[in-house]
């Protein structure tokens, strides 16, 4: 059989946490190692996802380029995926010229079929910038909460779903100018026209092959009623779009990412001497998408329609789309600091991935959203691979050495070692192999789990350490038996724990063959699983609280200071009514009954004047004297608790409401004036 798997292509606008990990990338891992085993053809494709607002967005808070955007995440996401074991036979990027040439024939072909409708509408353009604004490019009130900074698309503090127009003073976030509205034209993909295609294909034909969460999804969705989607922005990062009327417009992002996966199976083929249509347009191919749930509309319903429109392509068989993982009990977002990134997993425990791999694969929220907990990952690594998996396999490789030389013995009773493999081996492995061919990695794993239980059960009953002094024959048979576990479990660790079962294959001195012949010389024991210490984790759960009460301040700084709308314009004349002058504080003292304020004395040249100032909170008189401060001397004189004071001494406060002087940065003489 020939497949082509394929894994979501990452946004490169930043780091992925391992709920991308465990929902699109380790289980797709999983299966090509599998399929490969089984001697099938398979292509394990993946890429950067490097266009579209999210790509653009990322350079404007960089202040940088959206190509340096990507040169930088692509490289950080395939490293991290070649730390993780997942064995891509190509991560590709939507960047490359294979891609655009891709993307742009695509479009051409179904152009030319007349498969698009052609809609003019209104959209915000920025006149100073002279581009037509993204969704996420405008900013307005909210007309719902009146939040003063929702953006185009969606409001942030109420979570409500907007269009650009919805917004109240909409202004561009690249200009802060209030946008216009031009008249633009797209084109669009007319969903609509495919509802039979899509009933007869998933609805009618998928109930019983597809995950239910991804069936009910498709269904909810078809049965609704599809609209046309228009596949074509007007952006300058991008796949042009190839047409002359189109100067200024780029593909859509999701138009042109799942095309990345047929352009990356070219670069592949084009490398390995292959041919790609083998891959995308024989129907004896087995096309298998895995992607999280939130794309489940993009690969079962939009790329298939692109696919089947165009016609000289196969659709995918499968799309075992996964539920979120979260962390600690709550929703995992890099935004909010609540996650662990790919890297910094790899930062803390640079030995751990496949432990991470496992635990990831135990609680893989195949059905239903899963929880991953630090202390979660601390026991299944020390309660299953400590103490199950690795302890058989010690155990067995200990005992082999202490009693024939580390020599796997010729079991003198074939016929009870025969049976012996069939109920603990043969059959486990069989299972294994079948729940991964139906995508249930879960369970799958489970049942490896179940050989290295059923291995160190027979062992305990067994107790070949005193039945050696009684029964040779027998002893030696049930080491031969044990021996076949420890190698069928590293047979079957191949695919979820590819390190260790490459140790594993190393301490029994294996590669292929996977059947322990008698006399077979096997190595010395190693540890394959340590515990990890308490310490290491609560410092990990700590590293987590940190940061996302950081990330809270971050955000609350952010916006209280770079969102306070600037004031109304004002001339140079308005301006120039205010008489700023530095002075120096010559005393200052509380001032009684008032827990804010510090009556200053200040020496302006000329004159010596008294200040009432609201800083007794952040500073002390003592601490004052003798600073250089600016004060606004033309201020009309006011009363506070009986005290006039002449004037205003300026501070620079931040969103924190912390106040610090604004002084010149030299000493100059007292009563020089600013402006
Ligand atoms: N980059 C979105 C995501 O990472 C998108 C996937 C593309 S798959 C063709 O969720
Ligand atoms: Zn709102």
């Amino acid at each position: 059989m020939r497949f082509l798997i394929t894994s979501a292509l990452p946004y490169a606008n930043g780091p992925k946490h391992i709920g991308h990990l465990a929902g699109a990338y380790l289980p797709a891992d999983i299966f090509t190692r599998y399929a490969k085993a089984q001697g099938h053809d398979v292509a394990f494709v993946c890429g950067s996802d490097e266009h579209g607002a999210a790509i653009t967005i990322q350079a404007l808070k960089e202040n940088t380029t959206p190509r340096e955007i990507v040169d930088k995440y692509h490289e950080l996401l395939k490293k991290c995926f070649i730390e993780f074991n997942i064995d891509f036979d190509i991560y590709h990027r939507t960047s490359d010229p294979i891609h655009h040439a891709t993307a742009q024939e695509f479009f051409t072909n179904l152009n030319d079929k007349g498969i698009f409708q052609i809609d003019e509408s209104e959209q915000y353009f920025d006149e100073e910038a002279k581009v037509f604004l993204a969704d996420r490019y405008i900013k307005g009130t909210c007309p719902n909460c009146s939040y003063d900074s929702a953006y185009g698309d969606q409001c942030e503090r109420c979570g409500k779903s907007l269009s650009p127009q919805e917004l109240i003073e909409p202004r561009s976030t690249l200009s802060g100018k209030k946008p216009a509205l031009k008249a633009t034209k797209h084109w669009s993909l007319p969903l609509n026209k495919y509802e039979d295609f899509l009933q007869e294909w998933i609805v009618k034909d998928k109930k019983d092959k597809w995950r239910n969460t991804v069936y009910g999804q498709c269904k909810s969705w078809i049965d609704g009623g599809l609209q046309p989607r228009a596949v074509t922005r007007d952006l300058d990062w991008g796949v042009k779009v190839p047409l002359k009327e189109a100067e200024g417009k780029v593909l859509y992002v999701w138009f042109d990412a799942p095309i990345g996966y047929i352009s990356a199976t070219k670069a592949w083929a084009e490398q390995n001497n292959k041919n790609w249509k083998d891959y995308w347009c024989n129907k004896d191919t087995k096309l298998v998408h895995f992607i999280g749930k939130d794309n489940i509309v993009f690969h079962c319903i939009i790329f298939p329609v692109m696919l089947y429109a165009h016609g000289e392509f196969i659709l995918p068989d499968n799309v075992p789309a996964n539920e979120f993982l979260n962390l600690e009990g709550d929703k995992m977002s890099t935004s909010r600091g609540w996650s662990i990134e790919m890297h910094e997993f790899l930062e803390a425990f640079p030995e751990k991935t496949d432990e991470l791999r496992y635990y990831l694969t135990a609680i893989a929220p195949e059905t239903k959203d899963s929880d991953f907990t630090w202390k979660g990952f601390q026991t299944a690594n020390k309660s299953e691979l400590v103490d199950i998996l690795g302890n058989f396999v010690n155990r067995i490789v200990m005992l082999t050495h202490k009693f024939y030389g580390g020599m796997v013995p010729v079991p003198a009773l074939k016929m009870e070692a025969e049976i012996l493999l069939d109920a603990e081996m043969r059959g486990q492995v069989e299972k294994v192999h079948k729940l991964l061919s139906q995508y249930k990695f879960r369970e799958a794993q489970f049942e490896l789990m179940n050989l290295a239980r059923a291995g160190n059960k027979y062992l305990a009953d067994a107790e070949p350490w005193k039945l050696i002094k009684t029964d040779e024959e027998r002893t030696k048979t049930i080491m031969f038996a044990g021996l076949q576990v420890a190698a069928g479990l590293a047979k079957l660790m191949r695919y979820f724990l590819p390190k260790k079962a490459e140790l594993l294959a190393k301490i029994l001195n294996i590669d292929a063959g996977f059947i322990l012949e008698p006399h077979h010389k096997i190595n010395e024991a190693e540890y394959l699983f340590k515990p990890i210490e308490d310490e290491l984790i609560d410092a990990q759960i700590q590293k987590l609280k940190q940061r996302v009460e950081e990330k809270k301040e971050a955000l609350v700084r952010e916006i209280e200071t770079v969102e306070k709308p600037i004031k109304a314009e004002i001339t140079i004349d308005d301006f120039n009514k205010i008489d700023l002058r530095v002075g120096t504080i010559l005393e200052a003292k509380k001032v009684e009954k008032a827990d804010k304020l510090l009556q200053l004395t200040i020496h302006l040249g000329s004159e010596t004047r008294t200040i009432l100032s609201g800083i007794a909170q952040h500073y002390s008189p003592e601490e004052v004297v003798g600073l250089q401060v600016t004060i606004v001397a033309n201020l009309a004189p006011r009363k506070m608790r009986g005290i006039e004071s002449y004037g205003m001494i300026l501070m620079a406060e931040d969103a924190n409401g912390k106040l610090v002087f604004v002084s010149p940065k030299d000493e100059v003489s007292n009563g020089s004036e600013t402006r």
